[in-house]
């Protein structure tokens, strides 16, 4: 299945809002505390999709991008080997109108296997209607000491193509010559950068976004560095620029 939908000149940006659930309110504030407000920035910014959970798409999508449905997920209250198993089913998805579903698997979790099994069949069923499966990729667990190791991410990355997903989500190394090896790892299968908490400074951010494009991922998947922003609007802008545009980041923020 193609992600073109998700694609403007074979770049995309995503707008990743599942983090009520994975982390707790505590990581919103009075303003993006309402997922209306992120479907209107989704819209509003031109992203080329949101993500959503399950509950959140039911009652605030309306159509006005592309949707990723989160079919998987878990808390931070749950310590040990992490896990996150189906929540929603495909058809579900499918019919609240998502052109893609997502899928969080730990690698390296004592769990791995559980989560592999589970993507094999979600993708096998996305792909029959028509939709894309997108691998949420994070190393970790007991095993994991570094998930931003270049090999580790290469892995990850290689992992995602192994088992057809149709883009891997994963973090950056921190410098693009590695990173083109992880991206060369994951074939066929699109690169998307995970965004990470928000980074000590815009432009600390906007350089790993160069970074990850100049080592050829198609784009991010990103959250907090944009609802957390003061102006999540201008940020909106700020990216398209530096990725759909493909400018630089001095040029990026020339606004
Ligand atoms: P952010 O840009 O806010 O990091 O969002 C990306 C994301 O993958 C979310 O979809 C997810 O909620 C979160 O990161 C998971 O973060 P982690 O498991 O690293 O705490």
């Amino acid at each position: 299945m193609s992600m073109e939908v998700f694609l403007e000149n074979g770049r995309g940006i995503l707008l990743a809002y599942d983090q009520g659930l994975e982390h707790g309110p505590t990581d919103l504030n009075e303003r993006n505390v309402d997922p209306a407000s992120i479907m209107g920035l989704a819209v509003s910014g031109r992203f080329n999709g949101v993500v959503f959970q399950k509950g959140l798409a039911e009652r605030y999508y309306d159509g006005g991008v592309p949707l990723i449905l989160k079919v998987n997920g878990k808390t931070n209250l749950v310590k040990g080997e992490p896990l996150a198993r189906q929540n929603c089913s495909v058809k579900r998805a499918h019919e609240i109108g998502a052109k893609g579903v997502g899928y969080t698997i730990y690698v390296g979790s004592a769990h791995e296997s559980i989560m592999f099994e589970e993507f094999g069949r979600i993708q096998e069923e996305a792909h029959k209607l028509g939709m894309a499966a997108i691998a949420w990729i994070y190393p970790r667990g007991e095993a994991i000491k570094n998930d931003t190791a270049p090999e580790i991410v290469a892995y990850a990355a290689r992992t995602g193509l192994e088992l057809g997903a149709d883009a891997v989500k994963i973090k950056y190394t921190g410098d693009v010559q590695s990173f083109r090896w992880a991206v060369k790892s994951a074939g066929k299968a699109r690169v998307f950068m995970s965004g990470g908490p928000k980074a000590p400074s815009e432009v600390d951010f906007l350089t790993q976004v160069r970074g990850v494009l100049d080592a050829g991922a198609a784009g991010l998947a990103v959250g907090r560095n944009v609802w957390q922003n003061s102006d999540p609007s201008r940020m909106a802008r700020v990216l398209r620029r530096l990725v759909i545009e493909d400018r630089s980041v001095e040029e990026a923020v020339k606004i």
